[in-house]
């Protein structure tokens, strides 16, 4: 089974297979030394982490980027486009064992697919890797493969449409150019496709993680703000853009400008704008929903353009020359108003008190974040709408799971606490799924079992999330001590806390602990992935994300609330945003949760979906920093290898079992296969798979009995022996079809 190149049709018999098999071996041996292994199972020198560097580079320079770890796919982001991508691949992965062809992502989605329709139960695949390490490339290609391979009708490629144009729409309001990335993911996503009992896509379901809004109003150096409003402004037509009141001009909008690079070569703005405008058109966006949401893009944009002055008082207002009219559908004087005071509730009457310039220039952006995210998850369900389902029949689903990368920045705020606790969460989820729950299934079925040791990063989990002590909860603690708690004073609880922890580091311990100083402002984290360097500044500020709140405590100048601007959204004319502002909304009187307590229960919503799927993986790898093709960094492959916990992987895979089948399972679908078994077998489910097997011939190396399930060591065995079954299926189905003819 180590063969290269093999391009066969799935419409071949067994035994012309078998030839064109035997032929690849042949060639890939020679090829071997050239194009290394497709299998790390394979690889004489498993053990080591060199050999299996050696492999995966050898394979890069040959654009070969995939890689199996048995049935888990190794991408290496080629930064550069690969012919391996048309419908051609398509087919020729279409219904093909898996390891009958070179490694593709392809051969992972068809996969999976087949063993939902065969076993009809759902799947997970969870796409995992550091930020630009091809994650959000890797997702679309598997819905693309699903879209474009899978049986469809009529009605069906309306679903399927839908299903392919969410992407862009998603990706102009959810992705931006960062330092690592210049079309990173800003939100998390998991993405359901439903299938019906014959593998027809007929629907979907798109859950999204928190979207990291601060970009809106500011961007780091050399970063951009979400593609949308590039995209509007470069692309929108001549009449839109006049009727927006815009520009066409990113220089002069002052959200889009603070990272200094507009443009980006790897961009091109205008033919996404056309791109996602048709998409919208086709996900059933009505043209007011067209006009209403571009109408808050350019509000968001042109609310950026406003400026405060001081007036005589030293209060905030605004010069009356500044253009407002079109606003969000808001009366020029209320939103004005707004912007620069709040009401205050006294007994009997309600007081203005007019803000200073700096809570003005807060509320104003306070307000621009708040409009987008609201619209995006607004964006989100309209999609999901346009993606349901409405026939109960069976259903089964694959899920796709594509979120933000590890990222480690220059400086890194509570945005990357975020993203990279949650990727602490998914390397958790992965090592509960394969290294601990494989060995531990090995111990409970009462197989011999060499237990292979492995970093568990459950320790970092629990430092940010464990009950009272975590950092989460400390966080929170600060968020509910109005007018004391600061961002150093949550630094302070951090030190008195968990100072102690192996894996958090503060100035004080810097010395001692890494031998690198810290600023005082800063913390450390030992991630799974490397450390990080967080600045405090601006936590407990956007943990409240304070638009919501209510309330008579001041807690620090930043930390304003401002309900009084909640109120003036709904006056808004414009639907989408009276359907995100509802009147209804919970106010002053219950305190809702923090933005970091919402993320963790999302999390632990998305685990519990995962859970009850079956798992599969991909793990993509970020060759070089500088986003170039050709170049293999050696040091930094050798890093993600070690963190992704690839070698541990391989050792208990190599060392393990491929495929187990609980014994029920595995003689229900066998069992024609052996005259004993069939039709009925009367013993023990055990018994019979017992029987069933050495009917077939597997060899004792090959498998094992478990107490419950059959372990096979290889898949080969197991697609042996499945090709048999087809054939004996077919000429089954060809005696009934005899035996009826002319009924
Ligand atoms: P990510 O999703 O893992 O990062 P992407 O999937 O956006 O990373 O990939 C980053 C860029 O690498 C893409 O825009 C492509 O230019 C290139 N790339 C990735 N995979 C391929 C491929 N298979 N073929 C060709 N080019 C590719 V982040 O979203 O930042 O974590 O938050
Ligand atoms: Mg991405």
């Amino acid at each position: 089974f180590v063969y290269e190149g093999c391009s066969h049709g799935s419409d071949w018999s067994l035994e012309e297979r078998c030839n064109q098999m035997l032929r690849n071996m042949e060639a890939s041996l020679t090829a071997r030394d050239r194009v290394g292994i497709q299998d790390f199972v394979l690889l004489d020198a498993y053990m080591s982490e060199s050999a299996f560097l050696d492999n995966l580079r050898k394979r890069f320079h040959e654009n070969l980027i995939y890689t199996y770890i048995g049935t888990l796919l190794v991408s290496v982001n080629p930064y550069k486009e690969l012919n391996i991508y048309n419908k051609k691949q398509m087919d020729t992965y279409m219904g093909v064992n898996f390891f009958e062809l070179p490694p593709h992502i392809y051969a992972l989605a068809d996969n999976v697919f087949r063993t939902m329709l065969s076993e009809f139960n759902n799947h997970f695949i969870l796409i995992s890797g550091e930020s630009g390490a091809g994650k959000t490339e890797a997702s679309k290609k598997i819905l693309q493969f699903y879209a474009v391979s899978c049986p469809s009708t009529k009605l069906l490629n309306n679903v399927r449409d839908r299903l392919l144009l969410s992407n862009p729409v998603l990706e102009a309001f959810g992705n931006a150019k960062t330092l690592k990335n210049d079309n990173s993911s800003r939100f998390g996503k998991y993405m359901d496709i439903q299938f019906d009992h014959q593998g027809g896509a007929v629907g979907g379901h798109i859950l999204s993680y928190l979207l990291e809004k601060s970009r809106v109003v500011h961007q780091n150096h050399g970063e951009r703000n979400f593609h949308i409003f590039y995209q509007l402004v470069e692309g929108g037509e001549e009449e839109l853009l006049r009727w927006l009141g815009l520009e066409r001009n990113c220089q002069n909008y002052s959200y889009l400008v603070q990272g200094d690079c507009a443009k980006v070569s790897s961009i091109n703005d205008k033919s996404d704008w056309r791109t996602v405008r048709g998409a919208l058109s086709v996900i059933h966006f009505s043209e007011s929903d067209i006009e209403d949401l571009f109408g808050i893009i350019a509000s968001v944009l042109h609310l950026g353009n406003i400026k405060f002055e001081a007036d005589v008082r030293g209060y905030a207002s605004l010069n009356n020359d500044q253009e407002m009219h079109w606003l969000l559908g808001i009366p020029t004087q209320v939103l004005k108003q707004g912007l620069t005071h709040r009401k205050i509730e006294a007994k009997t009457e309600e007081v203005l008190s007019p803000f200073s310039v700096d809570h003005a220039v807060y509320a104003r952006d306070a307000l621009a974040k708040a409009i987008y995210g609201r619209t995006f998850n607004w964006l989100v369900n309209k999609i999901n709408e346009s993606l349901v389902n409405t026939d109960f029949s069976r259903k089964t689903v694959i899920g796709l799971l594509d979120i933000y990368g590890f990222e480690v920045f220059y400086v890194n705020s509570f945005e990357q606490f975020c993203i990279n606790y949650c990727n602490e969460k998914l390397q958790q989820l992965f090592i509960q799924l394969t290294l601990k729950s494989e060995q531990e299934e090995y111990e409970m079925e009462g197989i011999e079992w060499e237990p292979v040791p492995f970093f568990n990063n459950k320790i970092i989990c629990d430092l940010v999330e464990e009950k009272h002590r975590g950092m989460i909860s400390l966080l929170d603690e600060e968020c509910l001590r109005p007018g004391e708690a600061t961002d150093l004073t949550f630094l302070e609880k951090l030190e008195e806390t968990i100072g102690g922890h192996p894996h958090f580091v503060t100035h004080k311990l810097a010395d001692i602990k890494t031998r690198k100083t810290l600023d005082r402002g800063d913390f450390r984290l030992l991630h799974y992935a490397g450390e990080v360097t967080y600045c405090v500044v601006g936590f407990l500020d956007k943990n409240n994300d304070l638009l919501y709140r209510n309330g008579k405590e001041v807690i620090s100048h930043t930390c304003l609330r401002l309900p009084t601007l909640l109120k003036v959204m709904r006056q808004s004319k414009n639907a989408i945003i009276k359907h995100c502002f509802p009147s209804s909304e919970p106010d002053s009187k219950k305190r809702p949760e923090t933005v970091v307590t919402q993320f963790k229960s999302s999390l632990v919503g998305l685990t519990e979906i995962l859970m009850s799927k079956e798992p599969w993986y991909v793990r993509c790898i970020k060759p070089n920093d500088a986003k170039q093709p050709g170049r293999f960094d050696d040091v930094l492959v050798r890093h993600q290898v070690k963190y992704l916990g690839l070698m541990e992987h391989l050792r208990v895979r190599r060392a393990g079992f491929a495929y187990r089948r609980k014994y029920e399972i595995f003689l229900q679908r066998y069992k024609a296969l052996c005259p004993d078994t069939w039709p009925h077998w009367k013993g023990t489910a055990a018994e019979g798979v017992r029987c069933l097997i050495q009917h077939l011939g597997y060899k004792p190396d090959e498998y094992k009995m478990g107490r419950t399930k059959i372990f096979i060591r290889h898949p080969r065995t197991l697609f042996a022996t499945e090709d048999t079954f087809q054939v004996c299926k077919h000429r089954l189905a060809t005696r009934i079809q005899a035996k009826y003819k002319g009924y």
